[in-house]
């Protein structure tokens, strides 16, 4: 060929080839090409009872050698694309695993019917007869199929998952197929009476248990319910009583309504879902996780963790708990949530030095398990700590922080004798917002509130007349609560029931050189609430005889906090905590779901502050 034209051929090649590389469709398709690392399988596989669980199987196209099935079960729909190599297993896919996602019963395009929670019925007795289906089962039987059918597998599989596919992945461990080696339950719900989505030690969490029984069992796949206000807040009030949800909306049509409806106590109901009772026979290593601002399913791991401790001869339970709300580890780096701070990246950290290498271990029998029993971010101080048992009860010491006249809170014990106590009127007309308003539907597309509530400044209830504040002076040295928290409130009310909020928060100093925005932050950091009826039981409701004294415990759960010295602890006591938990009526009925609007009535709360009724929070102070 002639020189003279060889060299402009050269050059529009060379054009050509910068264009194509510059174009967003060779970026698009090559970005596929990349992303694309797995083939796809989409099988139905079949359960004992003939039902058929759509099931899609994502085989590493680069596969050299035999690898792990990581399964996953979920209510939400099985991904047919791979986001979660990107996301919230781009470590584990690093490593190397065949990755298994499946729609469990009634839900997408699984056969069959979807049962909220279905009780694992297959461990009662009337699991014997073999036809007899649950989330253990099916677990069971989709592991079986799975290693019988899939080729290039090492004969080991992990489950994993976070809230409702958690709570599947514990399901899979309770009568564990033998080649299930390892199980990460994640904000997995142990609980829904006492601790998780639906109660908080028998008070109703309204707008979630709403939202979610509408959203999951309105069709096949999820909706949303369609409010006709931005502020859920005004629609709630607006709503009445509770018999207004079937009668205006929901019509019966929605099962988890109508049982939420039939069974106002810790009935055998809620009794036969509840896990702990199931937790006795699990021989799988388990990490079970948990996020300290958790808004959906906080109790239900730390009740696993404890339940397993109780038999792990073998140890091979291990917990870890971080700076997250519900989930927050699997996304993003962590180095924030909401307007807190953590000085590193804490998702990733979990995800690459927590997660990666305790399933390598169970799984593909690499590296050491340097993996101590218990890790958890110890907020405040923004530092991960191990610990040997959890929570640390050889090395921390119970601290009672006492309620005081003026407003005050100190570790000195009330030496007064006469009726001292501080009181407020809870309206249920005008219940206290339990996050500034407007509160957003629970997962309003257009962005919610919600996924990061509990780290809200509480300066947003600051005089309210219905929210009780007692505060320390200022701490002069750091104050460090590793463990479990309680309430014990002595407190009355002129009505016949009542709900009792506590919240314990970490007040900023007004000038904090860290972050001057901060100055004066109220950061919740536990908090919970007790409906009175149930003080002695939750099986057992009992009205509350007006005007008398009594005893309320309230589980303010586990956490890692260091309060800074400079910094204040705070504790505020209210009776409405609204939509997130519904109103008492304040006047006791056998069901609150069928009280009509005239029970609902004003109370007037007593918080007793004596030395015969010593109010205060019991901390689990580090040295
Ligand atoms: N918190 C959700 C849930 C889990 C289990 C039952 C009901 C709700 C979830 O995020 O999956």
């Amino acid at each position: 060929m002639n020189h003279r034209l060889k060299f402009p051929i050269f050059l529009c090649l060379a054009i050509i080839a910068l264009g194509l590389a510059v174009s967003p469709w060779f970026r698009s398709v090559a970005g596929q090409d990349r992303a694309s690392a797995f083939e796809l399988v989409q099988v139905m596989i079949p359960m004992r009872d003939g039902i058929r669980l759509n099931t899609h199987i994502f085989k590493p196209k680069a596969q050299r050698e035999p690898l792990p099935i990581m399964l996953e079960r979920t209510p939400y729909q099985a991904p047919t694309n791979e986001a979660w190599a990107q996301g919230k297993y781009r470590s584990l896919a690093a490593d190397g695993y065949i990755f298994v996602f499946q729609d469990i019963r009634g839900r997408y395009k699984s056969e069959g019917r979807f049962v909220m929670q279905r009780s694992p019925v297959s461990l009662l007795a009337e699991g014997r007869d073999p036809k007899v289906v649950d989330e253990v089962t099916d677990a069971y039987d989709t592991i079986d199929w799975l290693e019988k059918n899939v080729s290039g597998h090492n004969g080991r599989v992990g489950i994993i998952g976070i809230s409702y596919p958690g709570w599947t992945a514990a399901m899979a461990t309770l009568a564990p197929h033998p080649a299930l080696r390892a199980a990460s339950p994640q904000a997995s719900p142990a609980d829904m009476f006492i601790g998780d989505d639906f109660h908080h030690n028998g008070a109703f969490r309204l707008s979630y248990g709403f939202e979610y029984a509408a959203r999951m069992e309105t069709s096949r796949e999820q909706s949303r319910f369609a409010f006709d206000r931005y502020d859920t807040y005004e629609w709630y009030l607006g709503l009445g009583p509770l018999s207004n949800v079937n009668e205006k909306y929901l019509k019966g049509a929605i099962p988890t309504w109508n049982d939420f409806v039939e069974h106002p106590n810790y009935d055998e109901f809620w009794q036969r879902q509840a896990m702990a009772g199931y937790l006795t026979k699990v021989n799988v290593p388990m990490l079970t996780v948990a996020g300290w601002w958790d808004q959906e399913d906080f109790y239900g791991p730390i009740k696993i963790y404890e339940t397993l401790e109780l038999r792990d001869d073998r140890n091979i339970n291990f917990f870890v708990s971080g700076p997250w709300n519900h989930g927050g580890w699997a996304r993003g780096e962590g180095s924030s949530l909401g307007r807190i701070k953590f000085d590193s990246n804490t998702s990733e950290h979990y995800r690459e030095k927590i997660e990666a290498p305790w399933f390598a271990y169970y799984l593909k029998d690499k590296g050491q398990l340097n993996i101590t029993e218990a890790i958890t971010f110890q907020t405040g101080a923004n530092e991960w700590k191990n610990y040997d048992q959890w929570p640390p009860r050889n090395t921390t010491t119970d601290r009672k922080l006492y309620f005081h006249a003026g407003g005050r809170l100190s570790f000195d014990a009330p030496k007064t004798v006469d009726r001292a106590y501080d009181e407020y009127v809870s309206d249920p007309a005008k219940p206290v917002p339990y996050r500034p308003r407007p509160i957003e539907a629970t997962y309003d597309p257009r962005g919610s509130g919600w996924s990061t509530w509990l780290v809200e400044d509480q300066r947003f209830v600051d005089g309210r007349p219905d929210v009780l504040t007692w505060e320390t002076e200022v701490l002069t040295e750091d104050v460090v609560v590793t463990g479990q928290v309680l309430a014990n409130l002595f407190a009355s009310t002129s009505g016949s029931d009542s709900d009792w909020v506590v919240k314990l928060i970490d007040v900023y100093p007004q000038d904090y050189a860290k972050e001057p925005r901060m100055g004066g932050y109220q950061l919740m950091v536990a908090n919970d609430v007790l409906r009175g009826r149930f003080r002695n039981g939750f099986e057992r409701p009992q009205p509350v005889a007006p005007h008398r004294v009594e005893a309320y415990r309230i589980d303010l759960h586990h956490i890692d906090h260091r309060f800074q010295k400079g910094h204040r602890i705070m504790v505020q006591v209210q009776s409405t905590w609204f939509p997130v938990i519904d109103r008492n009526p304040q006047k006791y009925v056998d069901n609150i779901f069928k009280a009509k609007a005239s029970d609902y009535m004003k109370a007037t709360q007593r918080i007793f502050r004596t030395s015969r009724y010593p109010s205060h929070v019991l901390l689990p102070v580090a040295p």
